[in-house]
C-alpha cells in the first residue's frame, strides 16, 4: 500500500463509522498495484479491491497522475476535451468553435478575433448582416498533434469544423485556441489529419461536399459541374498552402511517414447528392495525392487561383501526376497509416473488409510500374461495417466495425500473407463493445512510437449502459487494455455528444506551462493598446473616456482577493472596454470579470490579460465581480460601474 493510501485510511477510521463508506470508495479506487487491504479489516473493500483488479489497472488512485493525455473531439459542441488516461478522467475542455460561458471564449475581444480574422471576406460580410462577428457553433471531428519527423511533438493540436469549412488550431503550452481558418473553394471540412515528415508542415483537410466554383449561384442545379476539393494548410502559419480539384467527395483522410503522400477516401464517386445515387455504384476510390508533385507546379506557378488560393487539377480525367485513384467496393470510411511506416489501412464500410495499401507499392504506381489496383496488397474480411482502424506498434490492427459493434484485432503480415494463398486466418480476437463504435485510437498509435497500451472504442450509442437521461443519451467511449494477447474492456465512459474522434498522448509529449508569460502573443493587442492609453499594462489603472468618439478604456488590474479600482463611471451610450491583467503570479490562480446585466464575463489565468466591449445603456449601478474563487475574501472580490444618465 502507497503511503498515501496508508495516512488516508488512517485519518478517515478516526473520523468514525459514518466515514466508512467513503473510506471503502476510496480503496476501491486504488488498483491492483496499490490495493493490498491489510487483514480484510473492511468488509467488501476486498471485493471492491478484486473488481478494481478485474479493471486492468484502470483505476488510477486519487492523488495520482496518469499516463496519458487524450484529446477528445467534443463533435457538434465544438469543443476539444482533454482526458487524462487510463483514469478517463476529464481534465479540462477547450473552447474552439463554440461559445464558452467559464472562458469567455467568443465574448472577450481576443477570442472574437481569433474566431474571425481568418474568415474569408464573403463569409465577414454575411455575418455582418446577422449581426454577427463570428458563428456560434462548430462540428469537430478529428483533433491531432503536430509531428517531428513522425512522433507527436507536442506544439500544437488542429481539429476541423465540418459545418462552417473551418479549421483550427490549438497551442498546446496554455491549451488554447490561437487560430481559426476558413477553407476557401471548400465546403464542410470533414477528415483532417497532418503531415508526419519532416514535421506538420501541411495540414490536410478533405472538402466533404462538392459545390460549384466560385460557388456564386451559377450550376446550381447541374451537380456534374460541382468540384470536389482537397486542400493544404501551412499549419505554421495558417495560411492556406495549395488545393487539388478532384474527382467524386472526400470523406477522411491520412498521411505517410515519409512526407510523399496524402490519402483520402471517397464515397462518392457517382458525384450524386441522394443516398440513392450515393451508394449507387459499386465500387468508390480512394485518392492519393503526390505532394512533391504538386509542390512543383505550384513553385512553378503552373496552377489556377481561385479565391486566393493555388489550385491543381487532379481529377481523373486531367490524367495528372497530381493523384491516383484506387478502387475500393462502395463507400469506404477512413484510411489510417501503419506506424510500421509501410503500410495504409482503407476500412470498407459498407464493405465487410479493409484494404492493406503499400506505400512503396505506391512509389512504383507513380513510376508507372503497376496498375491502380496493385498497391492493395491484402483485403482481409473483418466484419459487418469497418470504419477505423488504429495500431499497436507490434504488427496488429485494430479496426472498429459499427454494425457488429465489434474491436477487430487482425494482424497486418498474417493478412498480407493469407492474400498469398497461405493458409493463416489474420483475425486475432473480436471483442463486444457497447454499442455501434465509431473512431478507435490506441495509445500513440498515429506515431512511429505506437505503445499498444490502451485502445479508445467512440461508441454512438449507449443504450442500456448508464441512467437513463431522457432522449438524449450520452455516446459510450470504453477504454480498452490491450497491452496483453487478449484485449479486456476495463472502463465505461459517458460523453456529451458526440466525440467523433481522439487521440492519446504520453504524457512526456505535453508540456504545458503553468503561469502565462505577460508578454505571450495572445496579449499583444493590448499591450499595444495601453502604449497608445500612456500606461503599462498590468501596472497601471486607468479610466480613459474620449469625449468625441464616447469611448471608454477601463484598465483593471487584479490581485486575489481585490479589483484596481473596486468603481468607475461611464456615460450613457459609451462603448465601453474593460481591460483586465492578472498580476497575481500564483499557479491556478485564475480571477474573472462579470459585469452583471452586461453579457460580459471572462476568465483571466494568472499574468494573463483579457478585455470586452460593450454599450453601457442601462443607467444605474452595475456591479462587477470575480467569478473565479480565487481566496477566502473571493465573494468580496467586486467593484461598482455607474452608468450615468
Ligand atoms: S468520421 S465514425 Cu467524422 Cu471521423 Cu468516422
Ligand atoms: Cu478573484 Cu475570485
Ligand atoms: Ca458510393
Amino acid at each position: 500500500m502507497s503511503e498515501e493510501c496508508k495516512l488516508g485510511m488512517t485519518r478517515r477510521d478516526l473520523l468514525g463509522t459514518g466515514i466508512k463508506v467513503a473510506a471503502v470508495g476510496g480503496l476501491a479506487g486504488m488498483t491492483g498495484r496499490a490495493a493490498v487491504v491489510g487483514g480484510g479489516a473492511l468488509a467488501g473493500a476486498a471485493a471492491l479491491s478484486q473488481s478494481a483488479e478485474a479493471a486492468g489497472g484502470a483505476d488510477v488512485p486519487p492523488g495520482q497522475l496518469d499516463e496519458y493525455y487524450g484529446f477528445w473531439s467534443g463533435g457538434q459542441s465544438g469543443e476539444v476535451r482533454v482526458l487524462g488516461l487510463p483514469s478517463m478522467r476529464e481534465l479540462t475542455r477547450i473552447p474552439v468553435f463554440n461559445r464558452e460561458s467559464a472562458t469567455g471564449w467568443g465574448l472577450t475581444n481576443e477570442s472574437k478575433k481569433i474566431l474571425s480574422e481568418g474568415l474569408t471576406p464573403e463569409t465577414k460580410a454575411f455575418l455582418k448582416k446577422q449581426g454577427m462577428v463570428t458563428y456560434d457553433h462548430g462540428d469537430s471531428h478529428h483533433p491531432r498533434m503536430s509531428y517531428t519527423d513522425g512522433a507527436y511533438d507536442g506544439r500544437y493540436l488542429y481539429i476541423n469544423d465540418k459545418s462552417n469549412t473551418r479549421i483550427a488550431r490549438i497551442r498546446i503550452d496554455i491549451m488554447k485556441t490561437d487560430k481559426v481558418l476558413e477553407i476557401p473553394n471548400a465546403h464542410a471540412i470533414h477528415g483532417l489529419r497532418l503531415q508526419r515528415y519532416p514535421k506538420t508542415g501541411y495540414v490536410f483537410c478533405n472538402s466533404e461536399m462538392r459545390i460549384p466554383l466560385p460557388n456564386d449561384g451559377r450550376d446550381m442545379k447541374d451537380p456534374k459541374k460541382y468540384v470536389g476539393i482537397f486542400s493544404a494548410v501551412d499549419g505554421e502559419t495558417m495560411k492556406m498552402a495549395w488545393q487539388v480539384k478532384i474527382s467524386g467527395n472526400l470523406d477522411n483522410c491520412d498521411a505517410d511517414y515519409q512526407g510523399k503522400y496524402a490519402i483520402s477516401t471517397c464515397y462518392n464517386s457517382e458525384e450524386g447528392v441522394t443516398t440513392a445515387e450515393m451508394t449507387a455504384a459499386p465500387a468508390d476510390h480512394v485518392v492519393i495525392f503526390n505532394i512533391k508533385a504538386i509542390e512543383e507546379a505550384v513553385k512553378a506557378g503552373k496552377v489556377e487561383t481561385i479565391a486566393g488560393v493555388p489550385v491543381v487539377d487532379g481529377r481523373k480525367e486531367a490524367k495528372s501526376q497530381f493523384t491516383r485513384y484506387i478502387p475500393i467496393a462502395s463507400n469506404p470510411h477512413d484510411a489510417n497509416a501503419a506506424p510500421d511506416g509501410k503500410h495504409v489501412i482503407v476500412s470498407g464500410k459498407l464493405s465487410p473488409t479493409v484494404y492493406v495499401i503499400a506505400w512503396e507499392k505506391v512509389d512504383e504506381l507513380f513510376a508507372g510500374k503497376i496498375a491502380e489496383k496493385e498497391v492493395i496488397i491484402a483485403n482481409p474480411e473483418i466484419g459487418l461495417g469497418p470504419l477505423h482502424t488504429t495500431f499497436d506498434g507490434r504488427g496488429n490492427a485494430y479496426t472498429s466495425v459499427f454494425l457488429d459493434s465489434q474491436i477487430v484485432k487482425w494482424n497486418i503480415e498474417d493478412a498480407i500473407k493469407q492474400a498469398k494463398g497461405e493458409k493463416v486466418n489474420p483475425i486475432r480476437q473480436k471483442l463486444d463493445v457497447h454499442y455501434q463504435v465509431g473512431h478507435t485510437n490506441a495509445s500513440m498509435a498515429e506515431t512511429k512510437e505506437a505503445d499498444g497500451k490502451w485502445l479508445v472504442a467512440l461508441c454512438k450509442f449507449s443504450k442500456d449502459r448508464f441512467l437513463n437521461v431522457g432522449p438524449l443519451k450520452p455516446e459510450n467511449d470504453q477504454l480498452i487494455d490491450i497491452s496483453g494477447d487478449e484485449m479486456k474492456l476495463v472502463h465505461d465512459g459517458p460523453t456529451f455528444p458526440e466525440p467523433h474522434d481522439a487521440i492519446i498522448v504520453h504524457k512526456s509529449k505535453v508540456n504545458p506551462i503553468e503561469i502565462y508569460k505577460p508578454n505571450d502573443p495572445m496579449f499583444a493587442d493590448l499591450h499595444a493598446l495601453a502604449k497608445k492609453d500612456g500606461i503599462t499594462l498590468g501596472k497601471d489603472s486607468k479610466v480613459i473616456r474620449d469625449e468625441k468618439t464616447k469611448q471608454v478604456r477601463v484598465y483593471l488590474v487584479t490581485h486575489a482577493p481585490t479589483f484596481s479600482l473596486t468603481e468607475f463611471s461611464v456615460k450613457q451610450g459609451d462603448e465601453v472596454t474593460i481591460i483586465v491583467t492578472n498580476a497575481d503570479e500564483v499557479v491556478d490562480l485564475t480571477h474573472g470579470l462579470t459585469v452583471v446585466g452586461h453579457n460580459v464575463c471572462f476568465e483571466v489565468g494568472p499574468q494573463a490579460s483579457a478585455s470586452a466591449t460593450f454599450k453601457a445603456d442601462r443607467p444605474g449601478v452595475w456591479y462587477y465581480y470575480c467569478q473565479w474563487f480565487c481566496h477566502a475574501l473571493h465573494m468580496e472580490m467586486q467593484g461598482r460601474m455607474f452608468v450615468e444618465a
